[in-house]
Parts: C-alpha cells; sequence; structure tokens
C-alpha cells in the first residue's frame, strides 16, 4: 500500500509538472560554458540565467565569485522570454553596483543590447568620470575616458538598428580604445597612457554613466560582463557565436 501511494504520488506529480509550461532558462550552462571566454572578469549579469536573477526581487546577482551584484531600482521590466531581458523604461530604471574601476589598466564592457530609443547623453554601462560608454546624442555611441582618449561612433538603421539585439564589447587596452559589434571591430584608436582614471563613482547600467545622474537609457538588456583585462577579437568572437543563437 505504501508502494502504492509513492507510485501514485510520483506519477501524479509528474503529470502535473508536465503540465506547467515551464520558461525557457538561458545561460544557466554559461558560466562553466568552455565556449565562453571569462578570464579576468569581475561582474558578470545574464537576465536568462536563475542563478542570476531568480525572476523576482531587487537584485541582479552577479555570477562571478566578486559578489558584484546589482541593486535594481525603478521597476525594470524581466522577462524569461524572447531572449531574456531586463527593459529600462528611460524614465527611472536603472541598475547600481558596487564595483569600482578605478585606476584599471585594461577594461572589457560586453553587453547584450536591444534599444528602442536614443538620446542625449543616454549612457548604458560604466563609471562616471572614469570610463563612460553609451549614446552621447541621437546618432552616436560614445566611448570615453577621463584623460586617455574617446571616440565616437555614427549610428543610423544599418550600422545599429534599433530594436534589434547586438553583442557590443567596449575594450580599453591601456594604449587603444576598441569597438566590436556583433564580432566585428568598428573602432580602434590609440589612446591612454597605460592606467584608466580614478572616481568616487560606481559601476552602473542604465543612468549615471555619463554624469551623476539622469539621462536614463531606454530599451533592453540581457548581459552585462565586466572584465578588467582586454579581449581580443578571437576572445570576442568565441562568445559572441557562443550566444548568438539565443538572440
Ligand atoms: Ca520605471
Ligand atoms: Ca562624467
Amino acid at each position: 500500500m505504501r508502494t502504492f501511494f509513492l507510485n501514485f504520488f510520483l506519477f501524479s506529480h509528474f503529470f502535473l509538472f508536465s503540465q506547467i509550461s515551464l520558461p525557457t532558462f538561458y545561460g544557466i550552462q554559461s558560466k562553466n560554458n568552455p565556449s565562453l571566454e571569462l578570464d579576468d572578469i569581475v561582474l558578470y549579469f545574464d537576465a536568462g540565467n536563475p542563478a542570476s536573477y531568480p525572476g523576482n526581487g531587487n537584485t541582479w546577482f552577479d555570477l562571478t565569485s566578486n559578489n558584484n551584484d546589482g541593486t535594481i531600482i525603478g521597476g525594470p521590466i524581466h522577462s524569461f522570454n524572447n531572449s531574456a531581458y531586463f527593459y529600462f523604461d528611460g524614465l527611472n530604471d536603472r541598475i547600481i553596483t558596487n564595483l569600482s574601476i578605478s585606476g584599471w589598466n585594461a577594461f572589457t564592457f560586453e553587453i547584450w543590447i536591444k534599444y528602442n530609443s536614443t538620446g542625449s547623453r543616454e549612457g548604458i554601462v560604466g563609471q562616471n568620470d572614469v570610463v563612460e560608454f553609451g549614446f552621447i546624442n541621437s546618432s552616436t555611441l560614445q566611448l570615453w575616458t577621463a584623460g586617455d582618449g574617446s571616440f565616437n561612433w555614427g549610428i543610423n538603421n544599418n550600422t545599429l538598428p534599433a530594436n534589434t539585439w547586438h553583442h557590443i564589447v567596449a575594450i580599453g587596452t591601456g594604449s587603444k580604445l576598441k569597438l566590436y559589434v556583433n564580432g566585428v571591430q568598428k573602432v580602434s584608436i590609440n589612446a591612454g597612457n597605460g592606467t584608466y582614471a580614478s572616481s568616487n563613482y560606481k559601476f552602473n547600467i542604465a543612468r549615471g554613466v555619463f554624469d551623476g545622474g539622469g539621462n536614463y537609457f531606454n530599451g533592453h538588456i540581457a548581459v552585462v560582463r565586466v572584465y578588467n583585462d582586454d579581449l581580443t577579437q578571437d576572445e570576442i568572437l568565441k562568445n559572441y557565436n557562443s550566444e548568438v543563437n539565443r538572440f
């Protein structure tokens, strides 16, 4: 009789669970995915990995061991569907972290992004007054550093269409600044003298990048990775190819 009830229990629960449409989780294996280049990573957010965001709460957990967790402010919408993302409304949604990139001698910001609109000084990711990356105006993506150079990259519906997922990588090697979009190098300039600047601000997402506040980003962000190193073209392509099918 006990066996019967156990079997009935297991069967009924199997049947129950089989009827539930579970959300599709993305990137669950990615932390240990040998096809991702993760050396020198210091911060790793993934909206599609329940270990990074379980679907509720105000913390976007860092998948590295550095505990650079993000605090979610303003109520950005999260979804595990459609590639999984946070949607930032451009009004008050943002992520703040306690990560400081002051004094680094190299950096890589790697993001999967789908923007809705662009505008003046709409920062995407960065640390104010150290390294700032985002839309400096409606038609220009800018990587700016304090005293170590900057570049502007013109965007339009051909180079970076709105409402489309893009893999964007901004790099400072100490002597060069670079931009890769979907695995392809778009910018490489000689700039920098080995060490980036310092500020008392922290690494932020969707607000507080070009300035201490305001100028909110409007659109979707699925993945953010920050490295204390400059990824090579091969490593960038490896990461792009490892995740592109999700998007
Ligand atoms: Ca909001
Ligand atoms: Ca600034």
